[in-house]
């Protein structure tokens, strides 16, 4: 991502994901906001938001975070967020192991409480070993958890997939976890 669509994508992430009322916008329940109201409140804070701008970063943001409704009067965070929303998930089946990747120093924590959702709305899971290295990457040197998604599921436990491939669950009991 070029710089500038990087700047916009954490602006929407914070906006779309934890703080309208950043810019006196207001979500709806489904977690969507209106395109011209977002791009006019948008501008009162910051420069330049176009439609144009809004297309580019949805078009190749490089975790696909955001998506527009389907005439793209709508815009919204496709996962991530803090603030209360309803992301209309439907359970899917999970394939037989997902992989978590965090630090060293909440091991300890997590193999007493297991995963938590922390500030999100669901525990974040990765099909691919790479992408859970690169999620724990951002906080020190990566630890990768495998979580035995597939047990769980046998044990009536809930997955989601977001649109952009993460997979989600509510939490994840030590038992599922291996810690090698
Ligand atoms: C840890 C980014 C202590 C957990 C990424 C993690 C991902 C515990 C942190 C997405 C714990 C929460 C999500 C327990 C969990 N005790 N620590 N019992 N249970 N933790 O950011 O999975 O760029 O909420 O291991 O790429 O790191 O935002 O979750 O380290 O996909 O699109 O508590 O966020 O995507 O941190 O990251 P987070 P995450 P975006």
């Amino acid at each position: 991502m070029k710089t500038n669509t990087k700047q916009i994508s954490k602006f929407l992430s914070l906006i779309l994901r934890h703080n309208p009322g950043k810019i006196e916008l207001q979500l709806d329940e489904n977690g969507w906001a209106d395109v011209s109201e977002l791009i006019r409140k948008a501008n009162k804070h910051r420069n330049q938001l176009t439609i144009e701008t809004l297309k580019e970063v949805v078009a190749t943001n490089d975790k696909k975070r955001f998506a527009f409704n389907e005439d793209e009067t709508k815009i919204r965070a496709n996962q991530g967020h803090s603030i209360k929303v309803d992301l209309e998930y439907t359970p899917v089946q999970p394939p037989e192991f997902l992989y978590h990747g965090t630090v060293g120093k909440f091991r300890e924590d997590i193999r007493r409480k297991g995963l938590l959702k922390m500030s999100r709305h669901h525990v974040h899971l990765s099909e691919e070993l790479e992408t859970a290295m690169k999620v724990g990457s951002r906080r020190g040197v990566p630890i990768i958890l495998t979580v035995r998604s597939g047990d769980m599921h046998r044990n009536g436990i809930e997955f989601y997939q977001s649109d952009n491939g993460v997979w989600l669950t509510d939490t994840v009991a030590s038992e599922y976890i291996e810690f090698k």
